[in-house]
């Protein structure tokens, strides 16, 4: 057997991207509500474009997603027919804190995610939360510029602190911050920043502030959450995905290890617990004021995580002779187009399945922590045949492929593994598009990309074909 007895299998959600009922039970307003579906959607999303509250122009995706906050309980007895042992989620900020300042927490929120999680302990589910998915609180954006400002990790770890205490015993699994450095790429999605009005210096200066806000943030939760409950076990997340170099050419090999050394930025303190020293001098070398208290050097080589968790939808190609290379389209960020790689997703994203086991190396020789995917998987318009059937063999070869690599990295290449959740088992609202016609999932759900449809879910031909998976524990591919 490759993978060990009590190997974590399951998938994976958002709350923005699958909850709906955006304004029920005192539930605030938070960045990922505001993002529009159609044009204006990736310069909001990269904090070029200022839209802070919601109009008639626009249809935001988000607000009614597939409605989960009604259906969790169907949604999670199909999980658990797949067989999960684990589903990962996240929880909605503002409906624990509507504005993201109070004192009090809401009542209503908090009892939504207990029901949730009691659902998932009835099957022997283990919940793994991502205290963060690209969330923050339009309230705290508005009032403070959201994570420039330090004061934010205040309001985050009263979030957390009332998670872990109201939690306890019903969740050991917690990831921090999802894709932490998508601050970089993705300024409002990933942290409620917008940057438009900023010089080219003021935007680098504001990114790194706010990276060093959430790592103190997520160092505090680490110690926080160890303190209340020894039990805990928490993880850092990034958007992984290794960068080769388009050649061997040492000038694109070294392009490849510097981007690899940026992307890597985030969990070299997480897990690492070192600021990376070429970062502090870049600080004196572009004289970037970023605000660093006494002791937080201390504090975050003192609370790294307990397992390494990240997403991998693609491995990516850097150069140094931008002339030769043609672009592609990646997660957020786009990439040179890898000659190498013959098949790509609807959406131009380069299928790599050796990639994955390339970048767990890697990650697992950098921190040696325990890994765990948390999302993988592929986005394809699913098209109903005649009888309403979805017969997704693409996306079982995708998966299967990946699930094949991730095996052989345990198997031959001694990376300790936790689990894997696969990407919106459930189709969802994709986060880059907005659209409800990148499916992702094992369970169909008829939802069109303007919130039409009658939210029946049924099943793909890749959702037995995933129980079977589980039921194997990942033998029978
Ligand atoms: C990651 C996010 C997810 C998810 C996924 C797929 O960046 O953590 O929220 O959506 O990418 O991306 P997309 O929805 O754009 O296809």
């Amino acid at each position: 057997m490759t993978l060990p007895k009590n190997f974590l299998w399951g998938g994976a959600t958002a709350a923005n991207q699958s909850e709906g009922g955006y304004n029920l039970d005192n539930r605030g307003l938070a960045n990922v509500d505001l993002l529009p579906l159609g044009d204006d959607r990736r310069s909001v999303v990269m904090g070029e474009k200022k839209m802070f509250d919601l109009d008639d122009k626009h249809f935001y995706p988000a607000l009614k997603a597939i409605d989960m906050y009604h259906h969790y309980k169907e949604d999670i007895k199909m999980f658990a027919e797949m067989g999960f042992n684990v589903y990962r989620m996240s929880i909605a900020w503002t409906r624990i804190f509507p504005n993201g300042d109070e004192i009090e927490p809401n009542e209503a929120g908090l009892k939504f995610y207990e029901n949730v999680f009691k659902e998932c302990k009835k099957y022997g589910i283990e919940p793994l939360v991502t205290i963060s998915h690209f969330d923050t609180p339009m309230h705290l954006v508005k009032d403070m510029g959201s994570w420039r400002n330090r004061r934010m990790v205040d309001y985050y770890l009263n979030f957390c602190k009332v998670l872990f205490t109201r939690y306890k015993g019903l969740v050991k699994y917690w990831l921090t911050f999802n894709e932490i450095n998508m601050i970089f790429h993705a300024p409002f999605m990933g942290a409620g920043l917008y940057i438009g009005d900023l010089d080219e210096k003021e935007k680098k200066q504001t990114l790194y502030q706010s990276a060093h806000n959430e790592l103190i943030a997520s160092a505090k939760a680490t110690k926080m959450a160890h303190e209340i409950d020894s039990n805990n076990k928490i993880g850092c997340m990034v958007a992984a995905g290794k960068f080769y170099p388009y050649s061997c050419d040492p000038k694109d090999v070294y392009a490849a290890t510097t981007s690899n050394r940026e992307d890597y930025f985030f969990s070299d303190i997480q897990a690492g617990g070192q600021y990376p020293k070429y970062v502090l001098d870049m600080f004196k070398r572009e004289k970037l004021d970023v605000n660093m208290h006494e002791g937080d050097l201390k504090l975050l080589a003192d609370n790294t995580v307990d397992f390494v968790s990240f997403s991998y939808y693609m491995s990516r190609v850097a150069t140094a002779n931008e002339k030769v290379a043609q672009m592609t389209t990646g997660n957020i960020f786009d990439s040179v187009k890898n000659p190498y790689l013959k098949e790509k997703s609807e959406w131009g994203w380069q299928i790599d399945p050796l990639g994955l086991r390339i970048t767990m190396i890697d990650l697992y020789d950098r921190y040696h922590k325990p890994l765990f995917i948390v999302e993988n998987g592929l986005g394809a318009t699913d098209k109903p045949d005649k009888d309403g059937k979805i017969y997704d063999d693409y996306r079982i070869k995708y998966l299967a492929s990946h699930i094949k690599a991730m095996e052989d990295a345990v198997e031959y290449d001694g990376v300790e593994l936790l689990g894997y959740t696969s990407w919106g088992c459930i189709d969802l609202i994709s986060a880059g598009s907005g659209e409800m016609k990148k499916r992702y999932g094992f369970i169909y759900v008829d939802r069109g990309n303007h919130g039409d449809g009658t939210l029946k879910r049924s099943k793909k031909k890749s959702f037995n074909w995933y129980k079977r998976v589980i039921a194997t524990n990942g033998q029978d591919l």
